[in-house]
């Protein structure tokens, strides 16, 4: 297994609209499994295929606490198959936004198919912090960011400040 390099925004890959998958393959197997040690260290509750510069319809999730056991979901072409009408505010981190947060209102329960890593179809239920995470991870693979659900001002400032330290990491690395 691999721990790969998270990509931080602004960056144009973190735009990009994914590709589906065509078939859950022995490579696809390992990049999730890359994918669910990567977002464990990190760590995260979840980790999207391009955060790692893949541009790919894959995500993985895991939103048991720390006193849990693990309970990890690897998911090929996940779609919404229902939203509830009832939202839900929390506040959402990013890995590709590190130090960044904010209130996001997303629909409290969804339904959810996907393939699973032996590319079997799968429906799932999900609400609170799972329905939440699965929906800000879809939401990646279709070039979306938690800052594109906030207002334009806040979006602004947290991009503003990252590009700046990404400046400042480069002016670094080049002393
Ligand atoms: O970058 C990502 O997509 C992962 C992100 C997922 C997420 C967090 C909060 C709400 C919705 C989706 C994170 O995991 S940020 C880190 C984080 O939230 C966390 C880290 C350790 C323990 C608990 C939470
Ligand atoms: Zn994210």
């Amino acid at each position: 297994m691999a721990v790969l390099p998270i990509i931080v925004a602004p960056d144009k890959r973190l735009k990009t609209k994914c590709k589906s998958v065509d078939s859950v393959d022995e490579n696809i197997v390992q990049l999730m499994a890359d994918m669910l040690e990567t977002m464990y260290l990190a760590p995260g509750i979840g980790l999207a295929a391009p955060q790692i510069g893949v541009t790919k319809r894959i995500i993985v999730v895991d939103t048991a606490g720390k006193d849990e056991d693990p309970q990890p979901y690897k998911m090929v072409n996940p779609e919404l198959l229902g939203v509830s009408e009832e939202t839900w505010i929390h506040e959402e981190g990013c890995l590709s936004l590190p130090e960044h947060y904010a209130d996001v209102e997303r629909p409290e329960r969804i339904a959810v198919r996907y393939l699973d890593e032996t590319g079997t179809r799968k429906e799932l239920e999900a609400d609170g912090l799972l329905a939440t995470c699965i929906q800000h991870e879809m939401d990646h693979l279709d070039g979306l960011l938690f800052v594109d659900h906030i207002s334009a001002l806040k979006r602004n400032m947290i991009l503003r400040k990252l590009t700046k330290s990404k400046k400042l990491d480069l002016a670094n690395a080049a002393e």
